[in-house]
């Protein structure tokens, strides 16, 4: 299915972000909708080309948090945003910290073509 692969670049591709802004969070969590229901608690974003990204699926094999075999961790240090939820947030007003980092990120993929589904780490 092309659902998940869609839902990750959904979820965590930003290739032209980020703006210098401390409010990145705030507007992106809920313009990709992971402020629907409840405030999604902690997601990243990823500021580096789609085909890059879909790379890590080639890169260095690893176990997944949740046992599974199918994680990769990227070989170079990427471009993130890591957004996660206040301890003050109230929902619906989901109110987020951003920090932008560089690191190296781990996500499952899937499928064929095998390319990313979920976000595990960065590390
Ligand atoms: P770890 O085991 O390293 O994935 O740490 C889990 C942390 O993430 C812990 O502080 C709780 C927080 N957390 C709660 N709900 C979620 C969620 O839906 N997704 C993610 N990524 N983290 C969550
Ligand atoms: P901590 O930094 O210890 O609060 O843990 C946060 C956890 O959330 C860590 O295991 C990495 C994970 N995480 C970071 N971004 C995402 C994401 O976008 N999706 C999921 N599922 N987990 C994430
Ligand atoms: P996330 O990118 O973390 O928001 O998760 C996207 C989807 O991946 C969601 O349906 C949960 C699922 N998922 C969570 N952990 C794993 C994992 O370790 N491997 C795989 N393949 N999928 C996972």
């Amino acid at each position: 299915k092309e659902s998940r692969a869609m839902m990750f670049q959904q979820q965590h591709m930003d290739p032209d972000g980020p703006s210098t802004n401390s409010n990145y969070c705030n507007q992106m969590m809920r313009r990709r909708l992971m402020t629907e229901g409840r405030c999604k608690p902690v997601n990243t974003f990823i500021h580096e080309p789609l085909v890059d990204v879909q790379a890590i699926c080639l890169q260095g094999n690893t176990i997944c948090k949740n046992g599974k075999p199918n994680c990769h961790k990227s070989s170079s240090s990427m471009k993130i945003t890591d957004c996660r939820v206040k301890s003050s947030s109230k929902y619906p007003d989901c109110d987020y910290q951003t920090s932008h980092k560089e690191r190296h990120i781990i996500v499952a993929c899937e499928g064929n073509p095998y390319v990313p589904v979920h976000f595990d780490a960065s590390v």
